[in-house]
C-alpha cells in the first residue's frame, strides 16, 4: 500500500504532501502519516521549515466522515494537530480549493498559512450536526477575534482567501502556483530566520456580550431546531477565558456530546444520500449526450426560471412563446430573475447584459429551435397541449436533440409514444421557482434511452441541481407522496384540527413550512385544479376538503391574492376565523363530532402517511431506492434535514413502531390506512428501509 503522506526534502524545505483522494479526508493512515511526516522532519538536520500541502483537487476536505459512529483509532486527530503546532522548526500549510472542517484546523496547527486564489475555508462542521472537533473552536477566535470566529463555527460557510487575510486567518494569498509559492514563501521565512507562531501560545480572544448576543439571536431565526451552531458559538466563547488545553477539552466534551445526538445521524445520511442519489447502474460508464443550445416553449414562471437557471450556468437558451408580446413578457421575467441574481451576488451586471443580449434568444418560430440539444416544454399543464408541441419539435429537432417534459403529473409514455422519437424523451420535473430550488425529478419513461438519462443527470450537475431519477405514475416521487400526507392532513382537519395547528407542530418538528402555508404559497387553484383532475376517479369515501374548494371560489386563493388558509400582510399569515367557520360548518355537515389533536399525535400520522406512500414509491420502484424519496423530501419539500428525510426518520423511530401506529390509526379511519406490504415486510424480516440503499 503506497502511503498516503511523504516526507521529502528540497533543499532546506521538508516538503509533506498529503494524497489520500477523493478529498485528503484525515483518515487513521493520514493522521498517523502527519505524525510521521512531522517527526521526520524533526529528526532531519538539513531542514529548516517544512510544507503541509495536499495532492489532488484540494487541500484537505476534513475529518473523514465515514469514520464517526466507529471506534475511534489512534492517533487523534486534536493530538497530531498539538504535535504540529509543537514542532520546533516553523511549518507552512500551503492550501489550494478547499481546506474543511479539519483541514482548516490542521492549517491551523500551522504556524504560517498560505493559500491559493479562490481556496475555501470553511468549518463546515456544524452542517454536519457536530461543532469543530480540533481545535477550530479554540485556534480560530486567537486569529481572528471572537465574533469572526463565532460566525464561521456557526454558519459553517467558508470565506474567500481575501476575507481570510483581512480578519487574520491566513497570512498570504498566493499566485495560483502552490508549490512555488509554496517554496518560495518558505525560502522567505528561511531567509528572515522566522520563528514558530503557534496560535495557542497568542492572547485568548477578548470577550463580547454584545456580539454574543447578536450571534445568538440570529440562530433563533436561522437554526430551526439544529442544536450544533449555539454549541459551536458556546465552545468559542470558551475560548476567552481558558488556555487552549482546557478550552480544547470544553471543544472536545461538546463534540462528543453533539456526535450523539439524532441530528448528527440525520445529517451525514443527509450527505452521503446526496452523493449517492446519482450513482445509477443504468448510467453507469454511459457517455452523456453534448449540450450547449437548449430550447424552451413557454415563458411563464417555469420556463423563465429554467431558462434563467441554463443562462446562469452558461448555456445558450432560445425561448418559444406563442407571440411577439408573450416573448418580450417572458423576457422581462427573465431579466427581473437575473436582477435578483445580482442582489444575491450570483452574476455581475455585465454578465446579465452578455446573457440578455447574447446568449438568451426569443422566438415565436419552432424553426429557430433546429440546433438546440435539448428542448424542455413547460407549456399549460394538458395532454393535448403537449402532445401538440411534442409534435412540433418532431418535426423541427435535430437528430439526437433530448425533447423534455417539466409536466408535474401527466403519463410521459404517453407523450413519448405520440411522436418518432421515444428514446428521447424524459420528463425534468423542475420546482418552483426553477432557478432557485434544488430539486430536479428526472422522469425515466419506458423508451428513454440511457445516455439521454444520463444527459439529465449531467445537465443537473451543471445546472447545481440535486437530480433525482423517478419513475412515471401521477405526481411522480415527491408530488405522489405529498398529496397522500396531505391528504391525512386533510382527515386531520375534519376530524379536529385545524390547519394553524397542524403547520404548527410541523414547523415545530422542523419542516419549512406547513402543508397549509405551502399551499397558500404555491396558489389554492393549483389544489383545486388537481382535485377537479382527480374529480373523475374519486372514490366516494375519500375526504373532500370543501372548505378549500369553498376557499377557491370565494378567490381565496392563498398568497398571491392576500388570502387563503391565512390572511396576509406581506408574506406573514395570521390564522383567518373565517376559515375555521367553514371547517366547522363541514364537519357539522359530515356529521363529525370534533377531537382534540396533540402536537405529537399530528407529526406522528402526518409522517406516517408520508412514509407508507413513499414505501409504496419504493415497493413500485417509483423510486429506486429510500434514499431517492429522502432526497427529494429534503430538496424540494423542505423536509427539515438534520431529520435526514422521511425514510431515514422511519428507520430511526424504528419501523415497527411505525406500523403499530398504522394499525391504531387504521381503527379509526379504515378507509385511509392501510400499511404498504413493503413496510410490513421490513417490519417482518427486523430490517431498515436503509438496508435497501446499499449498492
Ligand atoms: N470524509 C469522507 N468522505 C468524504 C468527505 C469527508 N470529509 N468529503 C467528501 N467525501 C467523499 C464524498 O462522499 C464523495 O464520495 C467524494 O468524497 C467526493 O466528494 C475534526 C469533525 C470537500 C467540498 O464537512 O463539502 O472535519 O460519492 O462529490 O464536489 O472538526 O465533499 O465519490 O464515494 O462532495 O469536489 C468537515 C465535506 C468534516 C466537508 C468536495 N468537512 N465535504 O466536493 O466532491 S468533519 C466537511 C465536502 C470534521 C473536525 C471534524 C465536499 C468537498 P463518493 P464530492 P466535491
Amino acid at each position: 500500500m503506497t502511503h498516503p503522506v511523504t516526507y521529502e526534502r528540497e533543499g532546506r524545505i521538508g516538503l509533506i504532501r498529503i494524497e489520500n483522494g477523493p478529498v485528503n479526508a484525515l483518515g487513521q493512515a493520514v493522521r498517523a502519516g502527519l505524525d510521521a511526516a512531522i517527526e521526520a522532519f524533526i529528526q532531519d538536520g538539513e531542514a529548516g521549515i517544512a510544507v503541509i500541502y495536499g495532492a489532488g483537487r484540494l487541500f484537505i476536505g476534513g475529518a473523514d466522515i465515514s469514520e464517526f459512529g466507529k471506534p475511534p483509532q489512534d492517533p487523534w486527530l486534536p493530538e497530531v494537530i498539538n504535535r504540529i503546532e509543537a514542532c520546533p522548526k516553523p511549518v507552512i500549510a500551503a492550501m489550494h480549493s478547499a481546506a474543511l472542517g479539519g483541514g482548516l484546523e490542521v492549517a491551523l496547527g500551522c504556524h504560517y498559512r498560505l493559500a491559493m486564489p479562490g481556496t475555501k475555508l470553511g468549518l463546515p462542521e456544524v452542517t454536519l450536526g457536530i461543532l469543530p472537533g480540533a481545535g477550530g473552536t479554540q485556534r480560530t477566535p486567537r486569529l481572528t477575534g471572537l465574533a469572526k470566529a463565532m460566525e464561521m463555527v456557526s454558519s459553517g460557510a467558508p470565506v474567500t482567501p481575501e476575507a481570510a487575510l483581512e480578519i487574520g486567518l491566513i497570512d498570504r494569498i498566493g499566485t495560483g502556483d502552490l508549490l512555488e509559492d509554496a517554496k518560495a514563501y518558505a525560502s522567505e521565512l528561511l531567509a528572515q530566520a522566522a520563528p514558530v507562531r503557534p496560535v495557542s501560545a497568542m492572547p485568548r480572544p477578548a470577550a463580547d456580550a454584545t456580539a454574543s448576543a447578536t450571534i445568538r439571536a440570529t440562530l433563533a431565526k436561522t437554526a430551526r431546531g439544529l442544536v450544533s451552531p449555539l454549541a459551536a458559538v458556546e465552545a468559542v466563547e470558551a475560548a476567552c477565558d481558558q488556555d487552549l488545553p482546557e478550552g480544547l477539552a470544553f471543544e472536545r466534551a461538546k463534540f462528543q456530546e453533539m456526535m450523539q445526538t439524532p441530528q448528527r445521524e440525520g445529517l451525514i445520511h443527509a450527505f452521503f444520500i446526496e452523493r449517492k442519489v446519482a450513482r445509477l447502474p443504468e448510467i453507469d460508464g454511459i457517455e452523456p449526450r453534448t449540450l450547449s443550445q437548449i430550447g424552451v416553449i413557454g415563458g411563464g414562471t417555469m420556463g423563465a426560471g429554467i431558462a434563467t437557471a441554463a443562462l446562469l450556468r452558461g448555456l445558450s437558451v432560445t425561448l418559444i412563446e406563442q407571440d411577439g408580446a408573450a416573448a418580450e413578457k417572458a423576457r422581462d421575467t427573465i431579466a427581473g430573475n437575473l436582477g435578483a441574481a445580482i442582489r444575491r451576488s450570483k452574476l455581475t451586471e455585465e454578465g446579465r447584459d452578455a446573457i440578455l443580449g447574447r446568449t438568451l434568444a426569443t422566438a415565436t418560430d419552432y424553426g429557430e429551435l433546429k440546433n438546440a440539444d435539448l428542448v424542455i416544454e413547460a407549456v399549460f399543464e394538458d395532454m393535448a397541449v403537449k402532445k401538440a408541441v411534442f409534435a412540433e419539435l418532431d418535426r423541427v429537432c435535430k437528430p439526437g436533440a433530448i425533447l423534455a417534459t417539466n409536466t408535474s403529473y401527466l403519463d410521459i409514455n404517453e407523450i413519448a409514444n405520440s411522436i418518432s422519437r421515444p428514446a428521447d424523451v424524459i420528463g425534468l420535473h423542475f420546482f418552483s421557482p426553477a432557478h432557485v430550488m434544488k430539486l430536479l425529478e428526472v422522469v425515466v419513461a419506458d423508451e428513454t434511452a440511457p445516455d439521454v438519462t444520463a444527459t439529465a443527470f449531467a445537465l443537473a450537475k451543471r445546472l447545481g441541481k440535486v437530480a433525482v431519477r423517478a419513475g412515471v405514475c401521477d405526481g411522480f416521487i415527491g408530488n405522489r407522496i405529498l398529496s397522500h400526507y396531505r391528504a391525512a392532513a386533510d382527515r386531520m382537519v375534519l376530524a379536529g384540527a385545524s390547519p394553524f395547528e397542524i403547520d404548527r407542530a410541523l414547523t415545530d418538528f422542523g419542516f419549512a413550512m406547513g402543508p397549509y402555508a405551502v399551499a397558500d404559497l404555491a396558489g389554492l387553484d393549483i389544489g383545486y385544479m388537481t382535485r377537479q383532475r382527480k374529480a373523475a376517479d374519486r372514490d366516494p369515501q375519500e375526504v373532500v376538503p370543501v372548505w378549500a374548494d369553498e376557499l377557491y371560489h370565494l378567490g381565496r386563493l392563498g398568497q398571491k391574492t392576500g388570502r387563503g388558509y391565512y390572511i396576509y400582510e406581506g408574506r406573514k399569515g395570521t390564522p383567518d376565523p373565517e376559515v375555521d367557520e367553514m371547517i366547522v360548518k363541514a364537519r357539522a355537515d359530515a356529521g363529525i363530532t370534533p377531537r382534540t389533536f396533540t402536537k405529537d399525535e399530528i407529526v406522528r400520522r402526518y409522517m406516517a402517511a408520508m412514509v407508507n406512500e413513499a414505501a409504496r414509491v419504493v415497493e413500485e420502484e417509483i423510486a429506486q431506492r429510500p434514499l431517492d424519496v429522502d432526497v427529494t423530501l429534503l430538496a424540494g419539500y423542505g423536509f427539515p434535514r438534520y431529520r435526514g428525510g422521511p425514510m431515514k426518520w422511519a428507520d430511526m423511530q424504528g419501523l415497527e413502531s411505525l406500523l403499530s401506529d398504522m394499525e391504531s390509526y387504521a381503527q379509526d379511519d379504515p378507509y385511509f390506512w392501510h400499511p404498504a406490504p413493503l413496510l410490513m415486510r421490513l417490519v417482518a424480516e427486523e430490517q431498515t428501509f436503509d438496508s435497501l440503499n446499499a449498492g
